[in-house]
């Protein structure tokens, strides 16, 4: 076969850069950035030629695995799916449905046949019992969208190619390439953002965000909330409040004004130690500037106040006028509307409490419970106890909190099923591996963060390489897991049976274009009119298959009231309101030494760290230490330290630097590769720690259930 270049969006962030793959036979020769994606222009991190080497790693699982003692054997795709159906069917004849749990992890989302028969295999399963990766991470923002907007996936974007003034809270974009603001080359976007105007980062750590911006404030984790409040109270207090356009559709505007009456700056500073005059002049600066946004993210999220913070962040982007505004937050007009697209693929609204985990009694949101339970569900005897987990591209054993403790739980279950092509730290203990194809096996488009995009595009990427012969994608194989466990209940020519058949042969692509048809810039579909919101209608799957580098709907549109499912958007719900009880409560805490995480480039959660190029040079799973505290703690002349908390103790290098402010410890998540069992060859040589190992699941966001991994106490000393 001759020399070819293939074109297609990379998945392993949340960024959608388009690649260009120069492919000879079944031999890729380069992976370059596209310099002819109309949203990338070209723009790729460290992370993209890693595509190569995941293709081609030698320890990627291509067949199915069943265990045999501390051995594994190769066994067919016909045995496993029959094996692992028929043992998930009696595990639930005899213990009920939700004796078996699902986790389903990060890379779902990246994943097109997961989103599109994902959460068709998570409902057939019936169980309660449905985790993921959700309650580690956005739970909070989904939550807050959830009451606020009516839907939980109505994220508010900042409009980032138009705003003057870029306050970024909790997010580190430079190292994460950006999250629910999906925008490839964050570098230029900043920088043009500055040369317009303003970036301001308020963050624990001096982050590669903060030194490409125009400020930087250091903020005591976990204390968001009432900096968010001071803000508000400072937009009030001046009258500076202004809802624009948008002020007969929102509601509580007055509640909002009264909450925050007692907060003032002063207050806030004792807390957070954010200056009361900086706290003022940030609330000023978003009131009053015309294309100004704040943006809060994953450091907002897990923490104790998580759904507090995400909710404030909301309400002062509203309050000041920016919600569906140019330059405030807007909601994209994806092709793929999770939100409006009927016929089962679409996202539901949320859900809120209509069940509660058995032994903690925390609450379900959208159909899942926080995975802070997921241990204590295993090991605490009684009826209604999990005996079976499957877990979909996840790592939870590194991902959530006390993974010592869940490792011990996974030991005891009588069944886990892992669809993921590692074995790592959580599928060592499985007993039946299915592995699904390549990604560049795989069709790929980005059906959720399109819908997170800083810019209307749509793009499509048919797989690169022919699966082998016997491949499966994750659609694939749940839905042949599906189709055989609704054949065991109630026979082969049952509803639910037959819907699983028809979609296996419909297929990924046909769904995707019909999916595409339906949506807003789609040429209707059953009776669905398209909704003319630009010159180019009658998007399909053949229209994205003559754009290779992508098609450019254009920037963000005003989209309001009409994309709210009620119509209003409610400033002040309940539930949210009541939640400032709690934290009023902790305001006299004593504030020691807190642990928090952190993103590097060259990493991807747990799971990138077998890639020989990205794990060059010396160990990152360092703890950084502020010299003051160092020396406090007589640890100043030590090359390794003993960090303890609560549920553990793990030693790593020191690594003293003023980036951290005073009082705050930093460990990145994702690594703890050195567990038996893992088939890791590259990972296993740098394994590091797992901070998962010190974060705590007795601590979370009691409101959404979200875990706290930051703000975690602890003490170090120096290890001998
Ligand atoms: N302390 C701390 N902990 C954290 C965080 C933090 O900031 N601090 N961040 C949290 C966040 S935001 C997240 S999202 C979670 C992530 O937590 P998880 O989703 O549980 O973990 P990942 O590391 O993303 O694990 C991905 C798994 O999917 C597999 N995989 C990759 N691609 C595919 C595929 O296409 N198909 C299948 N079937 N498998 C695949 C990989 O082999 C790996 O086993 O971690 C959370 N944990
Ligand atoms: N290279 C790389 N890119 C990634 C990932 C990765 O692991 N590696 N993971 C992907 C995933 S799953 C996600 S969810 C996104 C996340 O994307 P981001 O939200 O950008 O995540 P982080 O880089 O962890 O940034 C969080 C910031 O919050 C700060 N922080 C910690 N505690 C607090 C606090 O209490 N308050 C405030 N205000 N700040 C705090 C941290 O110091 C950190 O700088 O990144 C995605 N992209
Ligand atoms: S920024 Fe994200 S999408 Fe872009 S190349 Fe890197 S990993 Fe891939
Ligand atoms: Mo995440």
């Amino acid at each position: 076969m001759a020399a070819r270049t293939h074109f297609r969006t990379c998945h392993l962030c949340e960024a959608m850069c388009g690649v260009a793959i120069a492919v000879d036979g079944d031999h890729v020769l380069s992976i370059r950035g596209d310099e002819d994606d109309p949203f990338s222009r070209g723009h790729i991190c460290p992370k993209g030629p890693a595509l190569e080497d995941l293709h081609t790693d030698p320890d990627r699982i291509r067949r199915p695995l069943r265990r045999r003692g501390r051995d594994w054997e190769e066994i067919d795709w016909a045995t496993a799916l029959d094996e692992a159906a028929e043992r998930i069917h009696g595990i639930q004849r005899r213990n009920g449905n939700d004796a078996v749990g699902l986790y389903v992890g990060n890379p779902n989302a990246h994943n097109l046949p997961a989103m599109l028969f994902g959460p068709m295999f998570a409902k057939g399963l019936r169980s309660r019992n449905r985790f993921s990766a959700t309650s580690v991470d956005q739970l909070p923002q989904m939550f807050a969208s959830y009451f606020m907007f009516g839907h939980q996936l109505l994220l508010p974007i900042p409009d980032l190619d138009r705003t003057d003034h870029l306050i970024v809270l909790g997010a580190n974009p430079m190292a994460s390439n950006g999250s629910i603001m999906t925008a490839p080359d964050m570098r230029r976007r900043i920088r043009e953002i500055r040369e317009r105007g303003s970036v301001t980062v308020i963050d624990p750590r001096r982050t590669e965000t903060a030194k490409v911006a125009s400020e930087h404030v250091f903020l005591r984790p976990g204390t968001d909330a009432w900096l968010l409040l001071a803000m508000l109270h400072v937009v009030f207090a001046e009258d500076l409040a202004d809802v624009g356009r948008l002020a007969p559709f929102v509601d509580g505007v007055d509640a909002i004004a009264a909450l925050v009456r007692e907060v003032n700056p002063r207050r806030a500073a004792a807390i957070t130690g954010v200056p009361a005059e900086t706290i003022a002049t940030l609330a000023r600066l978003l009131a009053t500037e015309e294309r100004a946004v704040l943006y809060g993210r994953i450091g907002t999220c897990v923490q104790e106040f998580g759904g507090l913070a995400a909710w404030l962040v909301n309400v002062l982007n509203v309050v000041t006028g920016h919600l569906d505004r140019p330059g405030g937050v807007m909601f994209p007009t994806p092709a793929v509307d999770p939100i409006r697209s009927q016929g089962g693929l679409g996202v539901s609204r949320g859900s809120f409490g209509r069940w509660k985990s058995r032994v903690r009694g925390l609450p379900e949101f959208g159909g899942e419970l926080p995975v802070v339970a997921l241990a204590e569900e295993i090991l605490t005897e009684g009826p209604g106890r999990l005996r079976a987990m499957v877990t979909m591209a996840g790592n939870p054993v590194l991902s959530t909190p006390d993974g010592r403790q869940l490792d011990r739980a996974f030991g005891q279950l009588d069944l886990m099923v892992s669809i993921d092509f590692y074995l790592n730290e959580t599928t060592r203990h499985a007993h039946l591996i299915l592995p699904p194809v390549s990604p560049l096996e795989r069709p790929h488009y980005d059906v959720i963060f399109h819908a997170l995009a800083v810019r209307n595009t749509a793009k499509f990427s048919p797989p690169l390489f022919e699966p082998p012969p016997d491949g499966k994608h994750d659609g694939e194989i749940v839905l042949g897991l599906l189709r055989r466990l609704e054949t065991l209940r109630r026979g082969p020519l049952s509803r639910r049976a037959l819907e699983a058949r028809a979609l296996e042969k419909a297929g990924v692509e046909r769904v995707l274009d019909l999916a595409l048809r339906a949506g807003p810039w789609g040429a209707g579909f059953a009776g669905i009119k398209p909704r003319a919101l630009g010159p180019k209608g009658e998007l399909t799957l053949d229209v994205l298959r003559d754009a290779p580098h992508g098609v450019d709907l254009g920037p963000l549109l005003p989209t309001l009231p009409d994309r709210l499912p009620e119509g209003r958007v409610q400033l002040a719900p309940a539930p949210l309101v009541a939640d400032l009880d709690r934290l009023f409560e902790s305001e006299d805490r004593a504030r020691e030494l807190v642990l928090i995480g952190r993103r590097q480039l060259r990493s991807n959660n747990s799971w990138m760290h077998n890639v020989p190029h990205l794990m060059k040079g010396k160990d990152r799973c360092t703890l950084l230490m502020n010299p003051a505290d160092a020396e406090r703690l007589s640890v100043a002349g030590a090359e390794r330290v003993e960090v303890r908390s609560r549920i553990g103790a793990v030693e790593v290098p020191l690594e003293i630097t003023d980036e951290i402010m005073e009082g705050v410890v930093s460990l990145p998540h994702g690594f703890g590769h050195g567990r038996d069992g893992v088939r890791l060859g590259v990972a296993s040589e740098t394994p590091g720690q797992s901070v998962n190992d010190l974060t705590d699941p007795a601590v979370f966001d009691v409101l959404t259930g979200n875990a706290a991994l930051n703000g975690v106490p602890v003490s170090v000393r120096a290890a001998d």
